[in-house]
């Protein structure tokens, strides 16, 4: 043990196992641009962005973004360039449906993923497709959303336009990035798009939606095309670790609480022998909304046939991890405001000694990564996990020395979850090649490991010292085959 844990500590990349694979990833709205060029149509993230420009830290939108739009065979080029098995990125729906709805596919849009699919495929290099990474098409928006159970329908035909399109070539699909993203600070009172605020009731029927239309499309996956196009379909769920302040059972217990009713929200559901939400969060918020006079649970239930319909329609369990924080005991929720934050009511807080970052959610914590996956493998009987996002946001320096200290530790710790602890993760992801739209944070936050000169009307692209960390780590990965 202590020669292993002396080589671990010190070993770059070695030692991953033989088919673990690497990669990076992107999102169609963050990087693309040419937000009404070539058929393109509307979607939430454009609307809000003109509609409401102080939204956004720096008063600015995706519409020109990085430009991948017509850059992207640079960008293949730069991600060929780090030796990476995969290439993670979402479709924008709206460009291959403008209207959202699918009696019209718009040629270009199939054209332009297309491209990409066939260069990376050259190159050697697979590629894996989000379905939904948070653009919604506004005629969808329109009529509802993600709160109207009808948006599941809407969004299954967009699957099936995608499978017919792509699939041949496109072997592992993802429905859905960050539900509680999309739920709770789309619907729920939070600042992504279309940041409606109707708290503690929305969030909750957008979180049904997403789970019912999450389960459609794996069944018409598993149904129509499994067998013919031989692909895997998951999820990405997103979480922190909540680290329990300490040893007090209550902090233990705020600690769990915190995990179930985030992580657990989705997982459970998909993942569990049980099925249905964790019944921690069924209770609490059942008697939150009892206490406020509500009529029935603001948690929309599963029956038994639903409950069926959603477990175990997830191939892998793909995780967006970037943080930790610690969490304890706060006093039972009071009957107001009506509110995910309020139903959960966890006092949360970070070690002053913990390395921060530019973003304040996210500090260099690499152990509470490695308790997570071992969380994940106890809770869910060690499923197959894809780490789809990890990374690091600065300013934007060239020299991003603490970029490469988060990324080695995190992989430290991963590679430990995987050899000492025997947890099922079988690919990492890094969040992301490129500087780009970070949402509420416009420009202001970096992310890439190339840099973006976004003054540049070219967006000139350049590498970051990390590009060379993690192509070095990689080999080094690889030499021990
Ligand atoms: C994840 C998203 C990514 C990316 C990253 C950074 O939640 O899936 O799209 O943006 O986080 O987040 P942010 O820009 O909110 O700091």
């Amino acid at each position: 043990w202590i020669i292993l844990f002396a080589f671990l500590s010190t070993s770059s990349g070695s030692h991953f196992p033989k088919n673990f694979k690497f990669g990076v990833s992107t999102a169609s709205y963050q990087i693309e641009g040419a937000w009404n060029v070539s058929g393109k149509g509307e979607n939430i993230w454009d609307r809000m962005t003109h509609e409401h420009p102080n939204w956004i830290e720096d008063r600015t939108n995706g519409d020109v973004a990085c430009d991948s739009y017509h850059q992207w065979k640079t960008d293949i080029e730069l991600i060929n360039n780090l030796g990476v098995d995969f290439y993670r990125f979402s479709l924008s729906w709206s460009r291959l449906l403008p209207t959202g709805f699918s009696n019209y596919v718009n040629p270009d849009g199939v054209r332009y993923y297309n491209g990409i699919i066939n260069e990376l495929l050259k190159n050697n290099i697979e590629p894996i497709i989000t379905i939904y990474h948070w653009d919604l098409p506004q005629p969808i928006q329109n009529e509802g959303g993600w709160p109207n159970i009808v948006t599941a329908e809407y969004f299954a035909d967009y699957a099936k336009v995608a499978f017919e399109l792509f699939g041949d070539r496109v072997k592992t699909w993802i429905t859905f990035n960050e539900p509680i993203e999309i739920c709770q600070n789309g619907y729920g009172g939070g600042g992504k798009a279309p940041r409606i605020f109707s708290s503690g009731v929305s969030d909750y029927l957008c979180g049904r939606t997403l789970l019912m239309a999450h389960a459609k499309v794996f069944h018409l996956y598993d149904r129509h095309y499994r067998h013919k196009q031989q692909g895997k379909i998951g999820v990405t769920i997103n979480t922190g670790w909540f680290e329990p302040k300490s040893n007090d059972p209550k902090d233990v217990a705020a600690a769990e609480l915190s995990l179930q009713m985030m992580f657990g929200w989705w997982t459970n559901p998909i993942f569990s022998k049980t099925g249905d939400y964790p019944l921690l969060m069924k209770d609490r918020i059942a008697n939150i909304s009892r206490a406020q006079h509500f009529k029935r649970s603001r948690l929309p239930n599963f029956n038994n046939e639903e409950i069926k319909f959603i477990q175990g329609t997830s191939d892998f369990l793909g995780l967006n991890h970037y943080s930790t924080v610690l969490a304890s005991y706060a006093p039972l929720p009071n009957v107001i405001p009506v509110s995910f934050s309020n139903d959960l009511n966890v006092k949360t807080e970070v070690d002053p000694k913990w390395i921060p970052s530019a973003a304040t959610w996210i500090h260099d914590v690499p152990w509470g990564f490695r308790k997570l996956l071992n969380w994940i493998k106890g809770e869910y009987n060690n499923p197959p996990v894809f780490v789809t996002e990890n990374g690091y946001p600065d300013v934007g320096q060239f020299n991003d020395m603490e970029r490469i200290h988060y990324l080695q530790g995190y992989l430290d710790e991963l590679l430990k979850a995987i050899l000492v602890d025997d947890c099922n993760v079988y690919a990492y992801s890094v969040w992301s090649v490129l500087d780009n739209m970070e949402w509420n944070r416009g420009y202001t936050l970096k992310f890439g490991l190339y840099h973006v000169n976004f003054t540049d009307p070219k967006r000139k692209r350049s590498p970051k010292s990390s590009v060379q960390f993690y192509k070095d780590f990689i080999k080094s990965s690889r030499k021990f085959d």
